[in-house]
């Protein structure tokens, strides 16, 4: 896994840094504010019906759920009934600079950690256009990030993730198994107090392929 902003062998490309600790605040305060039109949630897993530990909404024409039934994209919030706000222009603009895919992304689900919260390893598998990458910002308290392989049981590597810093997992690493293993609490000042101590994930992703780039 490089840390030169290059991408590895796999697609993997982090990208330390990349957003200025201005267009960090700009971007969380534009993230924040439509927090409050499109309210963090705590989804539950399929059949056993847990709920997690991480907060999350989304942004844009789409957005992951998951509930007692299963994951899926709706084009609604699963508890207000709206349709998801609109992405921030600075989120277009990173993807259309940064993933190679010549359409824009569909769904920018957010992810809220609070101290405590975590993220199993999984595959984000519930996207039919299989070979659009999925590009991520990190905003707040910084995180020991997880990657794995395309087996559940291949060997797993830790990162830090810090604010700031974008993600882009593309080629195979799109479908390696990942997580979150925990936040480093008091890492950042960017959050503001209700959001503090705490982490906020972005993910921008492709769903659909109507173009038949999948
Ligand atoms: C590696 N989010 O939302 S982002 C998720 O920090 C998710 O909130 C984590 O995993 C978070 O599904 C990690 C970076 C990321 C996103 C997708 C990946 C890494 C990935 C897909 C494949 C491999
Ligand atoms: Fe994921």
């Amino acid at each position: 896994m490089n840390t030169d902003g290059t991408p590895d062998a796999t697609g993997f490309r982090l990208l330390p840094g990349w957003f200025s600790r201005d267009a960090q605040a700009a971007l969380a305060d534009e993230v924040i504010a439509l927090i409050g039109t499109a309210p963090l949630y705590r989804p539950c897993m399929p059949r056993t019906g847990r709920p997690l530990s991480v907060r999350m909404t989304n942004l844009g024409p789409l957005g992951w759920i998951s509930d007692q039934t299963g994951y899926r994209y709706e084009d609604r919030h699963p508890v207000t009934g709206a349709p998801w706000p609109a992405m921030p222009q600075a989120l277009l603009d990173l993807w259309a600079a940064i993933s190679g895919w010549p359409d824009p992304p569909q769904a920018c689900l957010v992810n809220f950690y609070g101290p405590d919260a975590r993220l199993g390893l999984h595959v984000d598998a519930d996207e039919s256009a299989k070979t659009a990458p999925v590009v991520s910002v990190s905003l707040g308290d910084r995180a020991r990030f997880r990657l794995g392989g395309p087996g559940r049981k291949d060997p797993t590597r830790s990162l830090v993730l810090s604010s700031g810093d974008v993600v882009v997992l593309g080629g195979t690493s799109r479908r390696f198994h990942h997580g979150v293993d925990r936040i480093y609490p008091g890492t950042s000042t960017l959050l503001p107090q209700n959001y503090t101590p705490g982490r906020i994930n972005l993910t921008l992703r492709r769903v659909s392929d109507p173009d038949g780039r999948e």
